[in-house]
């Protein structure tokens, strides 16, 4: 399994993933999945990129362990918020140096089974460089897995003024090489921690803390039970385009809330059916068309086994949630959240994720019916056919889920109102 971490985001999400790791399997002196031999010591099968150096030198301080140096890359200047900067111009200058030192990374394992990247598709380094290395990677080892945990625009809190065109430019490229893709938004899982945790204060680390749970769940039943993991998100994704999953974590409990650690196993399933638990929401209840739940703590597998008959929740094809169980303790890497007896981690294929999706198609034609800021990214090497190409690429993608939910646009909501919340009651 190798980890590739882009842009200010995704190297960021990536320090603190290896930071839980760290706690999850502090002895790498075995040969381990996640962990290549050096001359002296063991560092993380990861790759982090970014076009300048800020993050960079930020996670050098990480004091766990060492990253390897030739594995941290990046040049002196940002992608801007520009997608083109990212694919065409200064990424693809950047390009030699990340191509070598993957081709070294995976030499140095037996077989590369899965590749996993985090970043967000809103700036210019996660959504250009990654739509780039993504495409080489599919060319170069195209039997390997390819999963994308990426940071997609939320309805309100964006922070630069083209992320459409960087979202839209992305999702092109990505619906083609990504086997599944993982998403989160920002405010959701600000939303989410206002509600759940009682904190003055949060920041990128909290939100950046539940994305790496996440991963590390999802990878937990590779790196500790031997299996291959891939299934978790290959079983839940019948068409290669539909491959959008909403993640949900839980439960989340602050340092001082001893009475939510006691959960009963019953209590736990509601938590993480609940649509309140995913870190990429839409108002609309979910319609799933496949679902993956990871149970995780010391006594996961006996509480499956005395409960097995509670995951009575079904998907459009009437199949039951996939079950997957980790028993291994869970750890914090933020002080201020304790460590949980046991967490759940369901991925859905929810096809009501539509209804979010295409906010990025509303948004994009507000600025594209006035051609808005497009010299910024023809000027960086986009041909100009590229942007209608890519949101009338993103329309037929649109109708692919609309031709799965099979029903009218005005009784939608009820079917999928009945068709979820019943099923826990
Ligand atoms: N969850 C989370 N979101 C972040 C973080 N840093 C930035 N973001 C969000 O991600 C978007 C993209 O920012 P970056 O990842 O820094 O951008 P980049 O990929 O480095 O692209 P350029 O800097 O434009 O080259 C921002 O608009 C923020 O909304 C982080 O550490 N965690
Ligand atoms: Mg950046």
């Amino acid at each position: 399994m190798i980890h590739i971490h882009i842009g200010g985001a995704g190297v960021m999400i990536g320090d603190i993933l290896w930071k839980l790791y760290h706690k999850e399997e502090p002895d790498m002196s075995y040969k381990h999945s996640i962990f290549e031999e050096v001359k002296n010591g063991y560092v993380p099968r990861a790759l982090f990129v970014d076009l300048d150096d800020r993050m960079i030198t930020q996670i050098k301080k990480n004091r766990n362990f060492h990253y390897h140096p030739s594995y941290l890359i990046n040049s002196k200047e940002d992608g801007s918020n520009n997608y083109s900067k990212g694919y065409y111009t200064l990424g693809k200058d950047l390009h030699p140096k990340v191509e070598e030192q993957l081709r070294k990374l995976c030499e140095a394992c037996d077989r590369v089974q899965q590749f996993i990247f985090t970043q967000s598709i809103c700036g210019g380094t996660g959504s250009g460089y990654q739509s780039l290395l993504i495409h080489e990677i599919s060319k170069n080892y195209n039997k390997t897995f390819q999963t994308g945990f990426s940071i997609y625009p939320s309805a309100k809190m964006n922070n630069n003024t083209v992320y459409p065109y960087n979202a839209m430019l992305s999702i092109h490229q990505l619906v083609e090489y990504y086997d599944a893709q993982v998403l989160f938004d920002n405010e959701t899982m600000y939303q989410m921690l206002q509600n759940t945790i009682e904190l003055d204060h949060f920041d990128y680390s909290h939100l950046n803390n539940l994305i790496a749970q996440t991963i590390s769940s999802y990878t937990s039943i590779n790196r500790f039970c031997n299996k291959n993991n891939e299934q978790i998100l290959s079983t839940i994704v019948p068409y290669p385009r539909i491959q959008f999953i909403t993640p949900s974590y839980g439960p989340l409990i602050d340092i001082n809330d001893y009475k939510r650690n006691y959960l009963s196993q019953k209590q736990l399933l509601e938590y993480i059916f609940n649509r309140r638990s995913k870190l990429y929401q839409s108002e609309i209840t979910p319609f799933n068309l496949a679902t993956s739940l990871i149970s995780r703590g010391l006594n996961a597998d006996q509480i499956q086994k005395e409960h097995q008959n509670q995951i009575y929740y079904h998907n459009y094809y009437e199949q039951k949630t996939n079950y997957f169980v980790s028993n291994q303790k869970n750890y914090s890497v933020l002080e201020q959240l304790t460590e949980i007896n046991q967490t759940q981690t369901l991925f859905s294929n929810d096809l009501m994720i539509k209804r979010k999706l295409e906010k990025i198609g509303y948004d994009f034609d507000i600025l594209y019916s006035k051609r808005a800021f497009t010299f910024w990214f023809v000027g960086e090497g986009l041909e100009s056919g590229e942007l209608s190409e890519c949101r009338e690429n993103f329309e037929q993608l649109m109708m692919d889920y609309q031709n799965l939910l099979k029903i009218d646009d005005d009784i939608d909501e009820d079917i999928s109102n009945e068709s979820y919340d019943s099923q826990l009651s």
